[in-house]
């Protein structure tokens, strides 16, 4: 069979605007609740801060010089809401609008496609001040500032991605405390706020479809929470596939309870004390807007989990090696992740896939011949993207693949201690040097992904061993 990717696909990376972009104090950009929170003492890893991290905003055509270089047909980049709009709402800040439309510019002189995130957890915090995520109008702020992000771009941008991850900003900045703005509410507090995110999805889609100059495609970003079977027996994938799909009682990881209410037009449950259930007659007529029609999935997979169906029918997770292969981060190297994810995801929704997100951290260094050797990661990108590529033969359509991330960057409350990049950036000096990887993924794109199947591929086994 031929292994060529459709010329369809894109091959991207991608990487988001507080990560990189550094200049936080400077053109006139407001704060996020991101800037507050790196002030907090211990909030971050070294006491690290993102002031500068990438010095992106400087360096961008740079930057996209090397996304040229890989040979990358997009871009998934993210929009500073305050850099557009300094406190949320109201006055529109010139040199940040003058930003993004340089940067865009600069990736379509290139040939590349830029694929916009509206929203990647830099919530503005004068917004925060009057109740951030637990004020209902929440959804209407996000609304108009994508109204104002469509009428600036929508006549070079058509790829739109709606909320990023956001179990990631409620669980852990809502809930646990360990992400920005560093809150501890309660779960009927948290599912709340979960609510209104919910409906600023619905209400940002409206604005995009409302304005936009090219056709839009769009899409929601959750982060693929993948159990995979632990064998190939019917019991245990249909213990994967149910465990994947439901929602968890206790916290907000599961996909379910953002994808069912925005595709479906359903809660994933009925129970009202859950956190996927109802909890009000408001809640139910809110889904005539939370549900619009939508382009695809973006699913950020990094790891997963193995379970397994027991004799009574109980699906119990079953542990990975210790010693196993994990990535510098602990998170359990999962290529199948890569095969079932999107496998769960089209069989349920019925729409196509993107993998929005994909990647690990590593131990990165410039090494004493000048370059950046990263053999796990070529041995994990290659693994992901068989398994992603045997999902495809079965017929599940995926429109694109962006690695995360393009440069190594500030990952979040970790600091500068995580290396996610093709990229290596020398944070003292913004020196960067493109690692093995960034070599390697340039091949794969050439070929449109015929490389990947050039040498002697071990079949599925060549996933974890699990068990
Ligand atoms: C996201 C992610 C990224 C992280 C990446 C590695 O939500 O999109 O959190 O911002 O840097 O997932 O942890």
């Amino acid at each position: 069979m031929n292994k060529r990717f459709p010329n369809s696909f894109k091959w991207g990376a991608a990487a988001s605007a507080y990560q990189i972009e550094g200049a936080a104090d400077t053109d006139s950009r407001g704060l996020s609740v991101w800037d507050t929170f790196c002030n907090v003492e211990g909030a971050i890893k070294n006491g690290d801060t993102a002031r500068v991290s990438c010095d992106h905003c400087r360096l961008y055509q740079d930057d996209i010089r090397l996304m040229s270089e890989i040979g990358l047909d997009a871009y998934r980049l993210s929009i500073s809401w305050p850099r557009i709009l300094p406190d949320g709402k109201g006055r529109l800040n010139a040199k940040g609008v003058a930003f993004y439309d340089e940067l865009i510019d600069f990736l379509l002189a290139v040939g590349i496609e830029p694929w916009v995130t509206l929203f990647h957890w830099d919530f503005p915090e004068t917004l925060y001040r009057q109740g951030g995520w637990l004020n209902r109008d929440s959804a209407k702020w996000f609304a108009d500032y994508v109204a104002v992000v469509v009428e600036n771009y929508s006549d070079r941008v058509s790829h739109w991605v709606t909320i990023n991850e956001p179990q990631c900003f409620l669980q852990l900045g809502h809930r646990e405390g360990i992400h920005a703005p560093g809150l501890r509410l309660t779960l009927p507090d948290v599912t709340e706020a979960a609510h209104n995110v919910l409906l600023a999805h619905g209400e940002g889609v409206r604005s995009i479809r409302a304005s936009s100059v090219l056709d839009p495609i769009i899409g929601i970003a959750p982060v693929g929470d993948v159990k995979v079977p632990f064998s190939h027996k019917p019991e245990d994938v249909e213990a994967a596939r149910s465990a994947s799909m439901s929602p968890s009682n206790e916290t907000l990881w599961s996909s379910i309870w953002f994808c069912d209410p925005a595709l479906l037009g359903t809660y994933p449950s009925e129970d009202p004390e859950s956190p996927g259930g109802p909890c009000s007659q408001q809640w139910i007529d809110d889904l005539d807007i939370i549900h619009q029609p939508i382009d695809f999935i973006g699913l950020n997979i990094y790891s997963a989990s193995s379970v397994r169906s027991l004799p009574d029918g109980q699906v119990v997770e079953v542990p990975f090696p210790v010693g196993g292969p994990r990535t510098a981060f602990g998170w359990p190297v999962v290529p199948e992740a890569l095969y079932w994810g999107p496998k769960f995801f089209h069989e349920r929704f019925g729409v196509p896939i993107v993998v929005a997100e994909n990647g690990m951290s590593n131990t990165d260094w410039v090494a004493s011949d000048g370059a950046v050797h990263d053999p796990q990661r070529i041995d994990f990108l290659g693994r992901y993207l068989r398994a992603l590529r045997r999902a495809m033969d079965e017929g599940v359509s995926v429109l694109g693949y962006f690695h995360w991330s393009l440069l190594d960057n500030f990952e979040w409350a970790e600091g500068y201690s995580q290396r996610f990049g093709l990229v290596h950036v020398d944070f003292e000096t913004q020196q960067r040097t493109l690692k093995d990887s960034a070599y390697w993924y340039r091949d794969v794109i050439r070929s449109r992904g015929s490389t990947l199947f050039g040498q002697a591929a071990t079949p599925l086994a060549e996933s974890v061993k699990i068990g």
